[in-house]
């Protein structure tokens, strides 16, 4: 297989670090094509732990070069901290492992300490963001005022880009009570920075289209998850991007043709970060016990990942809006010793079913699951390497969601070990 996509198929966090770095042994270029440092992909190699937040998860293989797409939104001073740790963590970074998009927006701290007084605010409800600015700067990008990694190269191209910006950010500040910008210091602060990020800027389009003909194989790496689009996600209960697969090509400069294989990372059950429907959450033991054993916490922010059951209808839906050609699905050990096991197969709305969540958010709100009982399994699953490894009812768990979501099921994952990967022939 050549260019593959991998985006999650569900509200993030389904492991699609772990399937990234899997697939990345296979690949030759890494890329990230949307969102930021709000994502956190963990990579789990012999005694290491890598938890990445802005890199593309293929650093950590030598000889692979990672690339930063257009289509992410940048922290220049996160990043250069991020690559300091991996650093420290015996990783080698360098303008030929790394690349970054010259047209990537930059993320400011006034990105952030807007995302923060917006959450903040008592007026409206809550997204539950990870505070780290990525909306405001996504807003800046298509308002026509960011900062981009080029610009960082001309101290006049640098002031009139700061000044566009400042005009729009002092208004909004003033509004919600807070100091206006210091001008001088932003400047100051952003040429301080800028060699450092400098060294790995690159036209991507051109490489990536280089690589192309040349029959390198390129690896797209998607964060967050489908139902967290900007467009097809639960809105306003979102990421401030599109996640889905057909933004690989535009995040980083390919046309659409580039892409191969669309794998969805989809995991056993269900979880959610931050607010927002979620039509299967548990309020109860199993909802505990899943968070427990799956260890549902947000690799970013650490917040408490919200637990329930598997939800076929959602997973069905984003497979569509993603193209998905297959599903690896993750964390089936966390099922592990339930003795009864539930997958959502329908919603009832006001005593109609439906097998699609609706867009009203209303309606999103009030969709109740319609469940059907699986038998578990009291074997453990964690580690298994083959298909013969798995107990019957998971066999039967897991062909069972394949013919939901009506996708095929092209890995599964059974622990956070690169090797615990069965690939389903
Ligand atoms: P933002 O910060 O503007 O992107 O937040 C908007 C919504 O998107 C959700 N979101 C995420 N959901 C799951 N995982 C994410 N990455 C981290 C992780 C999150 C963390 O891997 O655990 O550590 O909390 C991620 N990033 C954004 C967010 O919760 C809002 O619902
Ligand atoms: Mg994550």
């Amino acid at each position: 297989m050549a260019n593959v996509v991998v985006v999650g198929a569900q509200w993030g966090d389904e492991g699609k670090g772990k399937i990234v770095d899997w697939l990345s042994e296979r690949a030759d270029v890494i890329c990230r094509f949307q969102g930021g440092h709000n994502a956190g992909h963990t990579l789990v190699i012999g005694d290491q732990v890598f938890k990445l937040h802005a890199l593309p998860s293929g650093v950590v293989r030598p000889g692979k070069l990672s690339v930063i797409g257009n289509g992410v939104v940048l922290d220049p001073w996160h990043l250069v901290k991020e690559i300091e740790t991996v650093r420290a963590q015996g990783v080698v970074i360098s303008p030929e492992t790394l690349m970054i998009a010259e047209n990537t927006p930059l993320i400011l701290p006034l990105h952030g300490e807007l995302d923060r007084a917006r959450e903040a605010q008592a007026s409206v409800a809550k997204i539950g963001t990870t505070g780290r600015g990525i909306g405001p700067c996504y807003e800046d990008k298509v308002g026509r005022r960011v900062v981009r990694v080029a610009d960082l190269a001309d101290t006049a191209t640098l002031e009139t880009r700061v000044d566009r910006l400042l005009v729009h950010h002092d208004a909004l500040r003033k509004g919600l009570g807070m100091e206006p910008i210091d001008r001088g210091a932003l400047i100051a602060s952003l040429k301080e920075i800028a060699p450092s990020i400098l060294q790995y800027a690159a036209p991507v389009w051109k490489v990536l289209n280089e690589k192309k003909k040349e029959g390198r194989r390129i690896l797209f790496e998607g964060a967050q998850g489908a139902l967290l689009d900007i467009d097809f996600g639960t809105y306003p209960f979102v990421t401030s991007s599109n996640v889905l697969a057909g933004q690989a090509a535009a995040g980083t400069g390919m046309g659409p043709g580039s892409i191969h294989f669309v794998l969805g990372i989809v995991k056993a059950y269900t979880t959610r970060v931050g607010e927002g429907p979620f039509p299967t959450e548990l309020f109860d033991a199993d909802g505990d016990r899943l968070g427990e054993r799956g260890h549902e916490f947000g690799t970013t922010t650490g917040r408490k990942r919200r637990c329930g059951w598997f939800d076929a209808v959602l997973v069905r839906q984003t497979c569509a809006t993603s193209g998905v050609s297959g599903i690896a699905l993750t964390k089936l050990d966390v099922l592990d010793g339930f003795d009864e096991l539930k997958i959502c197969v329908g919603y009832d709305l006001d005593g109609q079913r439906l097998d699609y969540l609706p867009t009203a958010a209303d309606q999103q709100a009030r969709v109740t699951p319609v469940y059907e009982t699986l038998k578990g399994w009291s074997e453990s699953t964690a580690g298994a390497r083959s298909w013969a490894d798995l107990p019957g009812e998971a066999i039967k768990y897991v062909r069972r969601i394949e013919e939901l979501i009506q996708c095929p099921v092209a890995l599964l994952s059974t622990s956070p070990e690169r090797e615990d990967t069965i690939l389903v022939t």
